[in-house]
């Protein structure tokens, strides 16, 4: 199978990094676009090219298709590779980059389309045998009778959630039936303005679940395999802080089972490239709430565990090769935990750009750092304040956990606030140590902590 001869990195920082990396692991030459404000970046110097595609507001840069296509094409690129966030699940891109001539690395725009709509998303996955949240089968219609025996069949507290949402955008919890209808109507006009779709639907809410994912990767011919679970519930507003696998305390048994028909419903829809099937977890059942089409951010902890390097698999499946490994070659061992690295107050959780006067990242066994930051590096302003992730693999949990403390201890970031702190006390934090805390748990503790210091 003939590979890319050459990629274009249609993002920026940590993971345009690591894209390229994986470009050059597989021979491919490599184009970075960035902004005014990233000009300077290590990478951008790293790669083979590079294109300014705009001003530092990610609209007029890293979301602007006509100048990334562009791009593309002056510099004879091949595919492009959109990375997380920016248009990474934006099916309108991946469709003008495919009519444009190009590879898109990643699912194919219908595909994305499909799972865009987490109504038609969640209608593909039960039809696949996918276990799902007991909800409205499908958007909930007009009558407001109709939608009153849909909450009572189910049950209160019910869910009521934007089809065009998702990540936590576009949501309300209603707990009686009397505060039932304006919950519904007040997340249709607001879905109906954020994401031009003012469709909703309604699930049983779920009081304290974890989040637990599944990564798969599939290739063009129907082959799919699943590489084991990442369990996401430390967050903090839908912000994702430490992320593990395999997920501390659930059964093998039934992670296996839930894994298998994952890969079952890819072969299924012919879905192609990676991907992450989302579920909340309570009381030992798994719950599918929505998948993800793109590389994620916490795909190392499943790169360590697996020994796949998820991002050439995801460019060799988009160059068209057919999957090298079945399910019996996937073998899950240790345990890794990642941390990201975000400038911003670790007490306020404001953000914290400027420049890094001392950047000191950590080492050892089973110590891992992606992150495109280094001594003289200015954190822009503009984007996201993740600006790395410190990653730490051992044969045990606790021996992930104790090389992360230490990886913890070791590193310096100068001149500019980081989060480090708040993993400190979370690494040797009683409830994060015995493993399984639910999604709730960072923000509780958080809230303990801040009325602690008001006495
Ligand atoms: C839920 C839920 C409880 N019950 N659905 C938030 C993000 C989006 N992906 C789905 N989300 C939730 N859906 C039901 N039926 C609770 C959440 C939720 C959540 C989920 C995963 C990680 C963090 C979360 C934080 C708050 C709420």
């Amino acid at each position: 199978m003939a590979m890319f001869e050459k990629t274009l990195i249609a993002n920026r920082g940590e993971i345009a990094l690591r894209i390229l990396r994986a470009c050059r692991e597989l021979g491919i030459r490599t184009v970075a676009v960035h902004s005014v404000a990233d000009a300077e970046a290590k990478y951008v110097k790293l790669a083979d090219e590079s294109v300014c595609i705009g001003p530092a507001p990610s609209a007029q840069s890293y979301l602007n298709i006509p100048a990334i296509i562009s791009a593309a094409e002056v510099t004879d690129a091949e595919a492009i590779h959109p990375g997380y966030g920016f248009l990474s699940e934006n099916a309108d891109f991946a469709e003008r980059v495919e009519k444009s001539g190009f590879v898109f690395i990643g699912p194919r725009p219908e595909t994305i389309r499909l799972m865009g709509d987490k109504v038609s998303a969640k209608n593909a996955m039960k039809a696949a045998g996918v276990p799902c949240v007991p909800g409205s089968e499908g958007a909930l219609p007009e009558d407001n009778k109709e939608i009153a025996k849909i909450a009572r069949a189910i049950g209160y507290p019910v869910i009521i959630k934007a089809a065009g949402g998702g990540g936590g955008r576009g949501m309300r919890v209603v707990h009686t039936e009397a505060a039932l209808i304006n919950a519904v109507t007040m997340t249709r006009s607001e879905a109906g303005a954020a994401f031009g779709n003012p469709m909703v639907y309604m699930e049983k809410f779920l009081e304290n679940p974890r989040h637990i994912e599944i990564q798969v990767l599939a290739d063009s011919f129907k082959n799919a395999v699943w590489l084991g679970e990442r369990d996401c519930s430390m967050q903090r507003r839908h912000q994702k802080v430490i992320e593990e696998a395999p997920a501390p305390e659930v059964n093998r048994r039934l992670i296996t089972r839930i894994g298998e028909r994952c890969a079952e419903a890819c072969k299924k829809i012919g879905y192609r490239g990676v991907g992450t099937f989302e579920f909340l977890y309570e009381n030992n059942e798994f719950y599918f709430i929505e998948m993800n089409t793109r590389l994620q951010v916490e795909h190392p902890v499943t790169e360590l565990t697996s020994g796949i390097d998820i991002v050439q698999a995801q460019i060799r499946v988009a160059a068209g090769e057919k999957l090298w490994l079945r399910q019996r070659d996937v073998e899950l061992r240790g345990h890794a935990i990642e941390c990201r690295i975000n400038a911003e107050d670790p007490f306020k959780f404001t953000p914290s750009p400027g420049k890094i006067t001392n950047w000191h990242p950590p080492g050892g066994p089973g110590i891992r750092v992606d992150s495109h930051a280094y001594t003289g590096y200015t954190v822009p302003p503009h984007y996201d304040s993740m600006i790395g992730k410190l990653i730490a693999y051992g044969d045990t949990r606790e021996q992930a956990i104790r090389r992360m403390r230490i990886a913890l201890s070791e590193m310096m970031v100068d001149g500019i606030k980081t989060n480090i702190p708040l993993h400190q006390d979370l690494m040797l934090d009683e409830r994060f140590m015995k493993g399984g805390t639910n999604i709730h748990y960072l923000e509780e503790k958080l809230a303990a902590r801040e009325e602690a210091n008001r006495k």
